[in-house]
């Protein structure tokens, strides 16, 4: 195989030069401020080091919506170009080190191939992805009429045998979760007995849960419409939680940021899930009108920000079995995805070490006191705080960018993976 091009950690050291000074000075500075509300900087870079979110191996390649795909130039054309992508992501910012698989887009030839691959590149395997909303080239039976909840017992045969292929790549992989999203549903009234084909899914899910290893967790991502217009089975996070609760402690809710009904209170979902012991994990992205899978923060930062608030809350008062996964799942259709992967996986980071900022005990001070503005000062005061220099320094000390997406356009990766990487007719990269 011939070489191809990486961004090498001594291109990375020395545009890490350029910005060194600006960084040194603005995080010396927001040390003093920090300081006078008795906050030590260091815990801070510490958490931003500590934390994780896996990029989809499907947010690599250019989406499309369901009028056009606009292909980029050096697109991954298969799964180890995505990982080399995810590599290059993961040496620049430092906080994603995982991929989470699509089955049957990313199903590999050999496992263990596939393994030493990303390990050679640092990387592991997030929660698996079964994919039982398109029918594939070499499919039996179609899920036009839907998979896991189709009347016809052969169909959800099919689609629960995919999902247990799922968990056995999974296995060989080192994944340890598996997280279902069915495009089951109802175009129109009258199409779809509602309460029928909920059993038909627990019936389901049931057989796939028990395939499922003891160390390993089943996410339910629940999306309240689309590709059904009408009505989806697992629509909103009660019936997600109602599923989790009947299938048995391995099964937890997963929470994608726009798969909810317009001005729905997030945050607060996310509380009550982790209140019942059973928010699994994110799909982080953001949204404007319905499932838009823009990049995460770009939207409502403010409502990213509460979100983080709760989920801080649960780490620092650490409530019992609080362990979300986080993920990415976006559709990068107008810029690089590889620069929307790293301006996202920050995004988050950020969100985060402005989460610790909080001062809680003031907080719940002002909350026994019912005293409503000076409580939502003290929030503002915490998402006002530009914490980007604690974000840099984070990254630098842990190997990366101080600037990723300078130093990635500095690098002239996207043209060199152009060189590499001539497009292939109808190559399957992206959500489309
Ligand atoms: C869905 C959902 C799933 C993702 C697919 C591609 O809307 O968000 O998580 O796997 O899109
Ligand atoms: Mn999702
Ligand atoms: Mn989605």
């Amino acid at each position: 195989m011939t070489k191809h091009f990486e961004i090498h950690d001594g291109f990375v050291a020395e545009q890490n030069k350029k910005s060194k000074a600006w960084i040194k000075e603005d995080f010396d500075h927001l040390a003093r401020k920090l300081e006078r509300s008795n906050v030590d900087i260091e815990n801070l870079v510490a958490a931003a080091q500590a934390f994780r979110v896996a990029v989809p191996s499907w947010g690599v390649g250019t989406g499309g919506t369901r009028f056009a795909r606009f292909p980029g130039v050096g697109e991954p054309r298969n799964i180890f170009e995505k990982l080399e992508d995810c590599g290059t992501i993961f040496k620049l910012v430092r906080s994603t080190p995982a991929v989470s698989l699509h089955i049957p887009w990313d199903r590999p030839d050999s496992t263990t191939e596939l393994r030493e691959f990303a390990a050679d590149l640092g990387l592991h395997f997030d929660a698996m992805n079964s994919n039982t909303f398109q029918d594939q080239p070499e499919q039996e039976l179609s899920y036009r009429f839907g998979s896991l909840t189709h009347p016809d017992p052969a169909i959800r045969n099919q689609a629960i045998e995919h999902n247990i292929e799922c968990i056995e790549i999974g296995r060989a992989l080192g994944s340890r979760a598996h997280t279902v999203w069915i495009g089951d549903g109802g175009n129109f009234p009258g199409q779809q007995h509602f309460r029928k084909a909920l059993d038909r899914y627990l019936e389901s899910m049931n057989q796939i849960y028990h395939a499922l290893p003891d160390d390993w967790r089943l996410f339910i991502e629940h999306k309240f419409y689309e590709p059904a217009f009408y009505s989806t089975v697992i629509n909103d996070w009660g019936v997600s939680y109602y599923c989790a609760r009947e299938l048995g402690p391995k099964a937890f809710c997963l929470v994608d940021l726009g798969h909810h009904a317009p001005n729905v209170n997030i945050e607060m979902i996310v509380a009550r899930l982790i209140q019942f012991g059973r928010l699994g994990g994110f799909h982080f992205n953001d949204s404007k009108y319905g499932d838009d899978d823009l990049d995460a923060g770009s939207i409502k930062p403010f409502q990213l920000f509460l979100i983080f608030n709760e989920l801080v809350d649960a780490e620092l008062g650490r409530v019992p079995s609080f362990d979300p996964a986080y993920m990415l799942d976006q559709s990068h259709n107008v810029t690089d995805p590889l620069e929307s992967l790293m301006m996202s996986a920050s995004e988050l980071v950020r969100a985060y070490v402005q989460a610790h900022l909080i001062n809680r005990q003031l907080l719940s001070e002002l909350q026994e006191k019912s005293d409503p503005l000076m409580a939502l000062a003290t929030l503002k005061q915490a998402f006002t705080t530009d914490v980007t220099p604690i974000l840099a320094m984070a990254r630098e000390r842990s190997g990366g960018a101080i600037d990723p997406i300078a130093t990635y356009r500095a690098s002239g990766y996207r043209n060199h993976k152009a060189e590499e990487r001539p497009s292939v007719i109808g190559v399957a990269v992206g959500i489309v």
